[in-house]
């Protein structure tokens, strides 16, 4: 449809809507404008990029087999569904479940772009897992924290702080190229506008019940065995140039 058919018919519809005529979009619309939606972006599982047992024996293989194949797989459809839906709403121009579909998009959306960051970020313990920050990253830690074990003992306390579930995250912001300590409820809230993740750990219930029951706080401890601390400074050095 070119623009001026497009305007055309945008203005007829919000005549027509502005009048209280409209019995359905069709109406609206007229029968010929009710096209298929455009065709959008078809998220995918990631493979991990090491194998289910590959974080033993600080993250469990069963843990990770349900989390990726399970919750992340979940994840994945929903943010599908979302968007889908949203574009079927367009085409229909039906709105009715506007909200739903919005916070379906953004809490899916959020899980999604998370846990793909999530499994990137760990390697096997001593096989590209664990230690400490290497080149740039290490002396921005200590630049912006004061020391890597100040920054380790915020990014822990956040962490094991979420209140229900959520994620503990290091940002970097590209206005004054700080690196923030952050918490993250659910898989999309309380994080700011303008702040890139660079690091960051999955405290939900389901990234740790199995082996550590309610001690989340000795899941987080242990998690550090398994930061790619390379992997890490790929994500600094890419966002500050
Ligand atoms: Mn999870």
């Amino acid at each position: 449809m070119d623009a001026s058919r497009r305007d055309f018919l945008m203005t007829a519809g919000g005549i027509a809507l502005a009048g209280g005529i409209v019995g359905s979009s069709v109406a609206a619309y007229g029968a010929d404008s009710v096209a298929p939606a455009p065709a959008g972006t078809e998220h995918k599982l990631p493979e991990l990029p090491y194998a289910y047992d590959a974080l033993e024996p600080f993250i469990d293989t069963q843990t990770m087999q349900l989390h990726h194949g399970k919750h992340h797989a979940a994840y994945v459809a929903g943010l599908n569904k979302a968007e889908a839906e949203l574009a079927k709403a367009r085409a229909a121009n039906d709105f009715s479940l506007i909200q739903h579909w919005s916070r379906q998009a953004s809490f899916n959306g959020g899980g999604h772009y998370l846990h793909s960051l999530f499994w990137k970020v760990m390697a096997p313990a001593g096989n590209g897992g664990g230690g400490a920050p290497i080149g740039k990253l290490a002396d921005k830690i200590e630049q912006d924290f004061g020391r890597f074990d100040a920054f380790k003992a915020h990014f822990s306390a956040a962490a094991k702080a979420v209140e229900g579930g959520g994620w503990g995250m290091l940002h970097y912001r590209p206005e004054d190229g700080k690196l923030l300590v952050l918490q993250a409820e659910n898989q999309q809230k309380l994080s700011p506008w303008g702040t890139v993740p660079l690091l960051a750990i999955d405290v939900w219930e389901h990234a740790y019940y199995l082996k550590y029951q309610n001690k989340r706080a000795d899941y987080v401890d242990a998690w550090w065995n398994v930061v790619n601390w390379e992997q890490v400074l790929h994500n600094y050095e890419t966002q500050a140039k």
